[in-house]
């Protein structure tokens, strides 16, 4: 797994990808080769920081963890077969183009059994909002991973408390991304916030379970 995120780390595609075929081959499971992709990419971000490395770095890191997908996508959906039911609408806030962790979610989430709309990302506060209204989730799920995203999240929040009672209630608010922690959780004024796609939608799982036996 080391050696994964380095090779991510160090850009270096082929050894990459390489390492990736073998260790799936010798059945290594497809998330512990997702969670080393991520640990390269963060080490990524990190060089693309220090102005070791620049924006074409960070477009290749991109590519890199698609191609990853690529190799393991059919066994992570398989892995992940849960009995969830709800609606879950997902998007990357105004402001935002990351959509690779956005489409991780949305793709465990499916895996799980929640109906997915997906709105796609740079995706304004008022587009949430009118969505949320046709289509009465039970969950949003907010992505992003620029400092600035966590403006837009705010705003989103806002506006769903402030529409509660056409909303039927505020769906439960999470949220994502490489750079979310509690202080962002907090700012933004989220219920939750998870740095793990598949840790967020098993929490999901259990919160609407809770909410729907009346424990929340
Ligand atoms: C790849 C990358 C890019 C690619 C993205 C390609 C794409 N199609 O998404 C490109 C080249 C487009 C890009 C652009 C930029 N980037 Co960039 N990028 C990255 C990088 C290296 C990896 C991000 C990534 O995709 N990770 C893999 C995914 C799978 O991980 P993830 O997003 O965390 O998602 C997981 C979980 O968090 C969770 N999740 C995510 N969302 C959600 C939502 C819900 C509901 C749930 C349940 C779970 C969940 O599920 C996923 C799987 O577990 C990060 C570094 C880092 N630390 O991550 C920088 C980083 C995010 N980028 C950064 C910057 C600065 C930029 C640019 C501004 C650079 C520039 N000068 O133009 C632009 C911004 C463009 C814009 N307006 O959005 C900074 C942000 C700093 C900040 N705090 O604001 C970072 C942190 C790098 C750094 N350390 O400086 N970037």
């Amino acid at each position: 797994m080391e050696d994964i995120s380095a090779a991510v780390a160090a850009l270096d595609y082929r050894s990459t990808i390489g390492l990736v075929q073998k260790a799936h081959a010798d059945g290594v499971s497809a998330a512990d080769i997702v969670h080393a992709t991520q640990e390269g990419l963060r080490i990524v971000g990190e060089r693309y920081e220090r102005q070791d490395i620049f924006l074409s770095g960070l477009i290749m890191a991109g590519d890199i963890f698609r191609s990853v997908m690529d190799v393991v996508q059919d066994d992570l959906e398989s892995s992940l077969e849960g009995g969830g039911s709800g609606r879950v609408l997902l998007g990357t806030v105004q402001g935002d183009i990351h959509d690779l962790g956005k489409s991780m979610a949305a793709l465990s989430f499916r895996a799980f059994g929640f109906a997915v709309e997906d709105l796609g990302v740079d995706v304004p506060p008022q587009t949430f909002l009118e969505a949320a209204l046709r289509s009465r989730p039970d969950i949003i799920g907010l992505s992003g991973l620029l400092t600035l995203a966590f403006t837009s999240m705010r705003e989103i929040v806002r506006l769903l408390h402030e529409h509660s009672e056409e909303l039927g209630g505020t769906p439960l608010i999470v949220i994502g991304g490489a750079t979310i922690d509690q202080h962002v959780a907090q700012y933004v004024g989220a219920d939750h916030w998870t740095n793990d796609a598949m840790e967020g939608v098993r929490l999901c799982q259990r919160l609407l379970e809770s909410r729907r036996g009346g424990t929340l």
